[in-house]
């Protein structure tokens, strides 16, 4: 420590104040982010393990490189706290993910350090490619393009597709692989096992070194030698490559592994690979949550473990208002499919990366052959369930709302085309709240309306979450979507026995004369508490819940435009080409004419803030809906 045990992190406003700072001081300052990230994420929950795994690596880089000149691309971008922090923003580090405070994700709108706006992963090594190809095009040679990406971000189809393309692009690029061993939970597939072999593996890092020193990378060959570098011709360098090395199989140059959390070397290493043209992976071994004792041990809940007291680890609970509180969708849907799993043994789940997220863990621990982690590979998940549902079984596949966006065409030519039984669960349906604008599953009723042999549910509480399920599972009915949203649902008691739907079928739930309420989803509930404070006001609504968005029920919709003049449609997607659009295009085609106000998440981009706090702000909480019945019957 330089100057006693002053704070020296107080006093980096931008990476430039980085470069004059000693080794020591360096480790000093990643010593004291990982205390105030701590300090901070204890009492405002958000990512931790990621962030503390990275804190080395993101102040070597930052000091190595001459950001925000050199474009610096974060995959997912859930491990960006330090890169953040000493970008300018360490004194709004305490507003990370809340309502009108920073992005718990890199943004380029929010600051210039942040090259590219991550949030899903496996993005990063097209992102920086396409800038590196850019910069070479527009002739600006001098500037580095890094993505850093996890191990389990390098498993999805995106960063291989990126790999494959910048082996032939020869562009300047560097890819530090962040290797900690773990996604959220455990990291899967063959990726995973070659990582740990050629970690393990010594013989081949004594011959890496080798080549290296040759290549000039070793200071001690001067800096003359370097230069040499450059100028060895593309096929000179690749006959140096070790094709057997997967990477360099891919035209990359492989470096490490390395210790990522030894500053000293790591910028040792940087500034050497700053000389380097081409594609280069710099593979470095680190620990998700390294240096804090909890975070460490239970790597899965501290990827994102809410409050907890910041010396022993423990969860703080909120207070909740009795003991019986209704359970989350999440652990109604593990629930529910172990029940119908034990039952009908045809069923079986898929996930991508998310069984602790979405809770298939739970028939994963009683049914381990039975359910498949099959890596961050959402459009895998859907085709290898399409493929099983050809041979007869029944796949539930679990994936969170917005990371469906990314297998929309494997849902049509695979699934829909071929109208299989494939029971598409979408967790994290509507406004999932502090993720923000990347998380919020905001599109999925729009996007899976358009699509012919949908079944499209959604429940309004957990019971309705189970009998969709049992309903589902009984088969026959192609490709059948459950939507369902984060968090708890509003049953304390709802293991019921399961009641078959009749598809397409929904439901009155509160009578009353003055307009009608049509809903989809959770919402319902705020509809009818809409419905409540109304007719404490002597104002009468009619709710309908429909259950099904398609196909929709017309006999409850014609029900509404013959009795009612005004009609507000409620849903927690997009108002366009979601519920509302659905009852304007039947209103249309029946010929029926009323004045119909659509409420639900608007044509722009929400930003992070709770769920009330996002729900009040588009316009559909329950005092919203009763406002807007108010303003339409004056
Ligand atoms: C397309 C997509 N699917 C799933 C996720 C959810 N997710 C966020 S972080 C993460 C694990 C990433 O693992 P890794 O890249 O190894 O990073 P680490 O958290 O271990 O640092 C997953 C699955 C996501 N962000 N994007």
């Amino acid at each position: 420590m330089s100057k006693g045990s002053e704070s020296i992190l107080s006093r980096i406003n931008a990476p430039s104040d980085l470069k004059s700072l000693s080794e020591e001081e360096l480790k000093q300052v990643s010593a004291e982010l990982r205390k105030f990230i701590i300090d901070v994420v204890s009492k405002n929950p958000g990512h931790v393990g990621a962030n503390l795994g990275v804190i080395e690596l993101t102040v070597a880089l930052h000091y190595v490189f001459n950001t925000p000149y050199d474009k610096l691309v974060w995959d997912v971008g859930h491990q960006a706290y330090a890169h953040k922090i000493l970008t300018g923003r360490r004194n709004k580090f305490h507003l990370n993910r809340t309502y009108d405070g920073i992005s718990g994700f890199p943004k380029i709108s929010e600051s210039e350090y942040d090259a590219f706006g991550t949030g899903h992963s496996s993005t990063s090594i097209s992102a920086a490619l396409g800038m590196a190809v850019a910069s070479s095009l527009l002739e600006d040679n001098g500037r580095q393009h890094i993505a850093v990406i996890g191990d389990g971000a390098m498993t999805a189809g995106m960063a291989m597709e990126a790999l494959n393309n910048a082996g032939v692009a020869n562009s300047n690029i560097l890819v530090i692989l962040n290797d900690n061993g773990i996604a959220i939970d455990k990291n899967v597939g063959a990726l995973r096992e070659y990582l740990a072999h050629i970690t393990a593996s010594r013989t081949y890092n004594r011959f890496k070194d080798f080549v290296w020193k040759i290549m000039g990378g070793d200071k001690q060959y001067g800096k003359n030698s370097r230069a040499l570098v450059k100028q060895i011709g593309n096929a000179v360098k690749s006959s140096l490559l070790d094709k057997s090395n997967l990477f360099e199989a891919f035209n990359f140059r492989y470096f490490g592994p390395v210790d990522g959390h030894d500053i000293s070397s790591l910028v040792k290493i940087m500034n050497d690979l700053k000389n380097i043209p081409g594609p280069k992976l710099l593979h470095c071994v680190t620990k998700k949550g390294k240096g804090f004792d909890m975070a460490e041990k239970e790597q899965t809940r501290f990827h994102a473990p809410g409050l907890f007291d910041k010396n022993t680890g423990a969860e703080v609970k909120k207070k909740e208002c009795d003991g019986k509180m209704p359970p989350k969708y999440q652990t109604v849907f593990g629930k529910t499919i172990l029940e119908l799993a034990r039952n009908n043994q045809k069923i079986v789940g898929i996930t991508p990366a998310m069984p602790t997220g979405c809770s298939l863990n739970i028939m994963m621990h009683h049914f381990p052959e039975r359910v498949f982690d099959v890596g961050i590979a959402e459009q895998h998940a859907v085709t290898f369930s399409a493929g099983m549902a050809v041979q007869g079984l029944v796949p539930f596949c679990n994936i969170y709302s917005s990371f469906m966006q990314r297998a929309y065409d494997q849902v049509i030519h695979d699934v829909a085309l071929q109208n299989l039984d494939v029971v598409l669960c979408l967790d994290r349906g509507g406004l999932v709240g502090e993720d923000g604008a990347t998380h919020h599953g905001a599109y999925d009723l729009a996007y899976f309306r358009s699509i012919p042999n949908m079944t499209i549910a959604a429940p309004m509480n957990e019971q309705e979450l189970r009998n969709m399920m049992y309903t589902a599972q009984l088969g026959g009915k192609g490709p059948f979507v459950i939507r369902y949203p984060r968090g708890r649902g509003v049953l304390p008691e709802w293991q019921t026995p399961f009641e078959e739907y009749k598809i397409g079928k929904g439901k009155v739930i509160h009578k009353g004369a003055g307009a009608a309420v049509i809903t989809i989803g959770h919402p319902g509930n705020f509809a009818l508490e809409a419905a409540k404070k109304l007719s404490e006001e002597n104002v009468g609504v009619t709710v309908y819940n429909m259950r099904f968005l398609k196909p929709i029920d017309e006999e409850l919709l014609h029900h509404a435009f013959k009795n009612f003049e005004n009609i507000i449609t409620v849903e927690d997607g997009t108002v366009v080409g979601g519920l509302g659009s659905a009852v304007l295009e039947f209103m249309m085609d029946n010929g029926y004419k009323a004045t119909v106000k659509r409420l639900g998440i608007p044509d722009e981009f929400v930003e992070q803030g709770t769920p009330d706090q996002l729900h009040r702000k588009c316009g559909f909480d329950a005092q919203s809906i009763a406002d807007t019945v108010k303003m339409m019957l004056i």
